[in-house]
């Protein structure tokens, strides 16, 4: 077996996506020579969202643990402002380009060049004047040739953490457009319980495969033994609370918890030392590279960003590719029988086909009826479930209004009654948030479950109207009808456009539940019918959970001054703590009133909801309608056909022959590839250096 380096390895995952990519555009060329012109817009389309692809690496953590220090040891040079004091008050972006330098998109919408040198100036808050200038930064893009930023990956540092709450909500909005998240810890305070509340709430809705943990500042502890230990407790930690939650929220018989557990196996915590990488980088010390821990790292954020990458790219267009090639071999060979037959024959068989067309099309109509009525269901189900949840929520934040110790001795003066308001407040807060992550979790974990069923249930429909339109399109110049799937009677070049495109629907279903939006490119080759359900799938899940918006929405009122105005005139000690107890629970009380109210919780379950909905809707119209009017294309170029005079024929019947070779051929080079697809997405390592030349 041969071994790749790194940079082998960038070269060969571009090499596969060109090989991909010019598949695209061949196929595009063969199908609109059939006259299939959907199945060629379907090509463009999937092309062009390649071309397009950009890869999102988060660096993530709280404040100070080293996540800018981590970025400018992966780009070998101190660019990235770190420092003692927390630091980073913007977004920034790393991105490929040979010259160095940097745009700052301003929150007013203008763009504005620096020097990377400037970069503190805007994009700190080390002092107040630089605090107010990055508060105008929407976000900085760093223009830099790092090497792991080839192929369009984008490296993001970020805004700590739990420093202040604007900062973790700049963070917390970028999450869903990451692809894979490095998450920066230290052995000094191991995975904290706000760390888990991240990983939990924010995070775990993704996708854990794409999480890797990295322990910093791991020379701060000299002893190898002390560092093994560190990392192993910190491994069991994120097991242990990561796992409590999921019970916590799901139950101990629940499917989610035994997911999880499962997933959690092959958790990914290197120990690392941003500073010793940096530094060994900049000095060419290989003994101090060697001890940072980099290596490993940086061979494990390799392997994510190409073979992983690419399986994950790549699958769906080379599905779209084997889908084509299906559509365009059943048309050849439609058109190669149709040309033995006279245009009376024809007349009758095209009326025939016709009229089955509108049938199919009818059924679809009803289908989008069906799918109307589950939406419905859905939603009256979902929103039950709002109805039970605040009476539970009004019960939870009581009790933690109770259950907060406060010692009474404090409640002699002003400040240590005010001290214990915010102390409660807090609790309150804490509780709302918690409270409503979990709710929002469990309805998206339900929603993703319906739409997964009626994906599937689409799929099989999407996958009949292909058989029937087999059929039909057999019946034309032959006389006898295919029956749905049976292959063996167009040859050899027929059933292996099924190799590439003709994976199932359950695979995609799985990895769906499985793994989230992510999971669902890699559940299975998306195939015949499955493709759409990806399409809805990815749709459907590729949303943030609850909106932050709607959680600060509801305990804002919680917090507000106005809950504890007049409660601290008359008694001390344990009197005035059961008093202020008490305004609280009043003011709470009527808090929960209101919000119920003012149902925003049912709205965004609808919301929610019908996106899916419509998305599964469009995905069904999008499928069905491309077969559909292919083949009416095909009957369409039948009757051109069957205008032309003897030697016009044999000059079409050597076309479709030729057309039929360009297919085979562009499937047969581009086999390697897809096996090599397959193998990742199986969970199997492909082989060194395979399927790429
Ligand atoms: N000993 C040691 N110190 C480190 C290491 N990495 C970072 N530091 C130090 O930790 C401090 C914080 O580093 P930053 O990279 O600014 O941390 P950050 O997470 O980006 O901080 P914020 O942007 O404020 O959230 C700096 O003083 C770094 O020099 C490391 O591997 N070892
Ligand atoms: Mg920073």
């Amino acid at each position: 077996m041969k071994v790749m380096n790194n940079d082998a390895k960038y070269t060969s995952y571009q090499n596969m996506v060109t090989q991909v990519n010019t598949g695209l555009v061949q196929m595009q060329k063969a199908a609109l020579g059939m006259n299939l012109e959907e199945t060629g817009k379907n090509l463009e389309a999937s092309r062009k969202k390649l071309e397009e692809r950009k890869f999102a690496v988060g660096i993530l953590g709280e404040f100070k643990r080293g996540k800018s220090t981590v970025i400018n040891s992966l780009l070998e040079k101190e660019i990235m402002p770190a420092d003692i004091l927390p630091t980073s008050a913007t977004m920034n972006r790393v991105t490929y380009d040979m010259t160095p330098h940097v745009e700052l998109l301003m929150r007013d919408g203008t763009v504005m060049e620096i020097g990377i040198d400037e970069l503190p100036d805007y994009v700190t808050k080390l002092d107040e004047r630089r605090e107010a200038q990055a508060a105008l930064v929407e976000e900085a893009i760093v223009y830099y040739p790092c090497k792991f930023c080839q192929n369009g990956v984008d490296i993001v540092d970020t805004p700590g953490l739990n420093d202040d709450e604007r900062m973790s909500r700049i963070t917390e909005e970028i999450i869903p457009k990451l692809d894979v998240v490095i998450m920066v810890l230290v052995h000094d305070s191991p995975f904290s319980s706000s760390e888990a509340d991240f990983v939990l709430n924010k995070l775990m809705t993704s996708d854990l495969g794409r999480i890797l943990f990295l322990v910093n500042k791991i020379d701060t502890l000299r002893r190898e033994s002390d560092r093994v230990r560190a990392i192993e407790n910190i491994k069991s930690r994120i097991q242990e609370k990561v796992l409590e939650s999921t019970k916590r929220i799901y139950g101990e018989g629940s499917q989610e918890y035994q997911d999880t557990k499962r997933k959690l196996g092959n958790i990914k915590v290197f120990p690392f030392s941003a500073l010793d990488a940096l530094d060994g980088k900049l000095e060419g010390d290989p003994e101090l590279i060697a001890k940072s821990g980099t290596i490993p790292f940086e061979q494990e954020l390799t392997r994510m960003l190409t073979e992983e990458r690419g399986a994950l790219e790549l699958q769906i267009p080379l599905s779209v590719m084997g889908r084509g090639a299906q559509e365009i071999i059943k048309a050849i060979e439609t058109r190669k029988n149709a040309l033995q037959m006279s245009s009376q024959e024809f007349e009758e068989q095209q009326k025939e086909a016709l009229a089955q067309i509108e049938a199919i099309r009818a059924q679809k109509t009803e289908e989008k009826k069906r799918l109307r009525n589950s939406a419905i269901a859905a939603r009256d189900q979902l929103t039950a479930q709002v109805a039970e949840f605040y009476p539970a929520l009004r019960e939870q934040l009581m009790a933690a209004l109770d259950n907060t110790y406060i010692d009474s001795a404090s409640m002699s003066t002003k400040g240590g009654q005010d001290a214990a308001v915010a102390e409660l407040q807090k609790a309150l807060n804490k509780e709302m948030e918690t409270s409503m992550s979990g709710f929002s979790e469990r309805i998206e974990m339900q929603l993703r479950n319906i739409a997964g069923e009626e994906a599937a249930r689409l799929g099989t429909f999407a996958q009949e109207v292909s058989g029937r339109l087999d059929s039909l399109r057999a019946g034309i110049g032959t006389g006898d009808s295919w029956k749905a799937g049976d292959f063996l009677s167009v040859g050899a070049e027929y059933a292996m456009a099924m190799t590439l495109g003709g994976f199932g629907i359950g695979g995609v279903i799985e990895g769906f539940k499985e793994a989230g939006f992510k999971g669902a490119a890699l559940g299975g080759a998306a195939g015949l019918a499955a493709q759409f359900a990806t399409a809805a799938a990815l749709m459907a899940v590729s949303l943030p959970a609850l909106p932050l918006s709607l959680i600060a929405l509801a305990a804002g009122p919680v917090a507000s001054k106005f809950l504890v105005k007049k409660v601290f005139r008359r008694d001390v000690g344990e009197k005035k703590l059961t008093e202020i107890r008490q305004a609280m629970r009043k003011n709470l009380d009527e808090m929960m009133t209101d919000m119920e109210a003012r149902g925003e919780l049912e709205q965004w379950v609808r919301q929610r909801v019908s996106t899916v909905f419509e998305e599964l809707s469009a995905a069904l119209e999008d499928e069905c309608e491309t077969m559909l009017r292919d083949t009416q294309g095909t009957i369409d170029s039948i009757r051109e056909d069957l205008l032309q005079n003897e030697m016009q024929r044999q000059k079409l019947l050597e076309n479709y022959e030729e057309n039929l070779k360009t297919v085979t051929q562009i499937l047969e080079r581009l086999e390697p590839v897809s096996k090599k697809v397959s193998r990742v997405l199986e969970g199997g390592q492909p082989e060194e250096g395979e399927a790429y030349a």
